[in-house]
């Protein structure tokens, strides 16, 4: 049985090495044994990889999205798109444009973070497969993240979005995931919540 989108961006894990104090390798095969069902590769900021390094560890990450049958994102990066053969691709307001990489990949799922209605008005939400909705609450995990936007931006989005996929990000964790859900998002991304987690597995499925 074939599972929608939005089934498969139920448990949305995020990570680059730069979000880890273990191997970042052993990290993802706890995740995705204990239930993520997507993934993307975010090697971004202060401490990231670069050049082979990032590809190197890219190789090994979407090795094991393969095994697990979990969907392989790549943040911002077209050229590792294309060298690690991704399933898709997630862009910020201040990435490539949606209507370039929709021409570039018209087959592949291309996901669009927006935070407010000036965003909503100004992308292509005709040409995405999901909206990624945040911060909905403070997160420490990205610097340059903007004022938390609670789950009433998740109503928002649903209301104008009645059937794109929405997943949301920011400070999402075991005990506030459900709210996310509740307010109308398919799914939560989170980093740290799976990163700083002393039980990966437990924080897996509690989520
Ligand atoms: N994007 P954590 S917030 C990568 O609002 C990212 O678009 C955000 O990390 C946005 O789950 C964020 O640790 C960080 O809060 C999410």
């Amino acid at each position: 049985m074939r599972i929608s989108l939005a089934q498969q961006l139920r448990k949305y894990f995020i990570m680059g090495s730069q979000n880890c104090e273990q191997d970042p390798v052993t990290i993802l095969e706890s995740a995705a044994k204990a239930g993520i069902t997507a993934f993307q590769f975010r090697e971004k900021g202060i401490g990231s990889l670069a050049g082979d390094e990032k590809l190197k560890l890219g190789k090994k990450l979407r090795q094991i999205c393969r095994e697990y049958h979990i969907l392989f994102i790549v943040n911002d990066d077209v050229e590792l798109v294309d060298l690690l053969d991704a399933d898709g691709i997630h862009v910020g307001q201040a990435d490539q444009s949606v209507t370039e990489l929709r021409k570039q990949y018209p087959d592949k799922l291309i996901g669009l973070s927006v935070s407010n209605r000036t965003e909503v008005e100004n992308s292509p939400t005709h040409l995405v497969d999901y909206l990624g909705a945040g911060p909905i609450y403070g997160t420490t995990t990205k610097s340059d993240a903007k004022t938390p936007v609670g789950t009433e931006w998740i109503r928002t989005l649903r209301n104008q979005f009645p059937n794109i996929p929405i997943v949301g990000i920011g400070g999402i964790n075991t005990s506030n995931a459900s709210s996310v859900i509740h307010a109308g998002a398919n799914g939560v991304a989170v980093i740290s919540s799976i990163t700083q987690a002393t039980n990966i597995v437990e924080a897996v499925k509690k989520l």
